[in-house]
């Protein structure tokens, strides 16, 4: 297949660490990955759900890292939205005050291997092959493919940080391949990133599993850290996309994303890919398993 990426393109990504390719889906390869995103959270079964929510560093009660999020590498799993679940009192167990359909933040880790859909979308489309080639990647593995629903009035934020910290390797190699399924506006809590702060920072925490259970941020030894406060930082910029963009994201880069105070949904499906040649965190939050490794790109 000829090139995907245009040499201006490359550089573009090279110099801003994100590359935003609006149309890269057609609006029926678009529809087609939205009709089953509906169709997985129509399928959403609370019985036996443990009501995990989806938190991260920024919420009071720590990052998410109960069984159910750990062990999600090579299932479907439903993280639920925080503000849509009741808290437990002595005397009433914790529940939904939203209608289910409406209560999930995201569907993950492993829907492009499970999912006939996203597994087309994912490893059987020339077009990704051909992207990941264009980038220069060599031996591309898959892991951590999940749709982020951002649903109306209680979307939470994903607050500012890169992708090499939650999937480290040594060298650090993550890439994201972020696929709007719907329009992504300021309004409804599109992408913001700080172009070029991949050249500056350095990757110098990684997200873990504790020792003692669940999750935790731990020191890469050797590596000092970066002084800046990158979310503070002049120069963020939005990016708005339609549906069918694809935005590729640099391990390194900071990003973020606002709440979604609309009425709308922002529903998009992202996978990430990192490099087989390097070496990937044993002590990483998410691990492939015997039944699933991180399945080749190229294959
Ligand atoms: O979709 C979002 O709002 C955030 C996604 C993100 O940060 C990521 O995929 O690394």
């Amino acid at each position: 297949m000829a090139p995907v990426l245009t040499a201006e393109q490359l550089q573009q990504w090279e110099d801003d660490g994100y590359l935003v390719l609006e149309g890269f889906f057609s609006p029926a390869e678009t529809t087609e990955m939205l009709d089953r995103v509906h169709k997985l959270l129509n399928e959403f079964d609370l019985e036996g759900h443990p009501l995990t929510t989806f938190r991260t560093d920024e919420d009071k009660e720590g990052h998410i890292g109960d069984e159910y999020f750990l062990g999600s590498g090579d299932k479907i799993r439903y993280f639920l939205e925080p503000s849509a679940v009741s808290r437990a009192t002595p005397t009433t167990p914790a529940s939904l005050v939203v209608p289910r359909e409406r209560s999930v933040n995201k569907i993950g880790h492993a829907l492009a291997v499970l999912d006939p859909v996203f597994h087309k979308y994912t490893f059987e489309d020339p077009r990704i092959k051909q992207v990941a080639q264009d980038m220069g990647k060599k031996d591309p593995r898959v892991l951590q493919s999940m749709v982020i629903c951002k649903q109306p009035k209680i979307g939470g934020s994903v607050p500012c940080h890169n992708d090499s910290t939650f999937l480290y390797t040594d060298p650090p190699t993550a890439v994201g391949c972020w696929i709007a399924l719907e329009a992504c506006t300021p309004e409804n809590g599109c992408l913001s990133f700080l172009p070029g702060s991949h050249k500056k920072v350095r990757i110098s925490s990684r997200f873990v599993r504790a020792s003692a259970g669940g999750t935790t941020f731990e020191t890469v030894p050797g590596v000092e850290p970066n002084e800046e406060k990158w979310d503070e930082l002049d120069g963020w910029k939005e990016a708005p996309v339609g549906p069918g963009a694809l935005v590729l994201i640099h391990g390194s880069v900071m990003h973020r994303s606002p709440p979604n105070p609309s009425t709308k949904t922002r529903m998009i499906y992202t996978f990430h890919m990192i490099e087989g040649g390097a070496e990937y965190d044993a002590k990483n939050w998410l691990q492939p398993t015997s039944e699933m490794p991180f399945q080749r790109l190229y294959a």
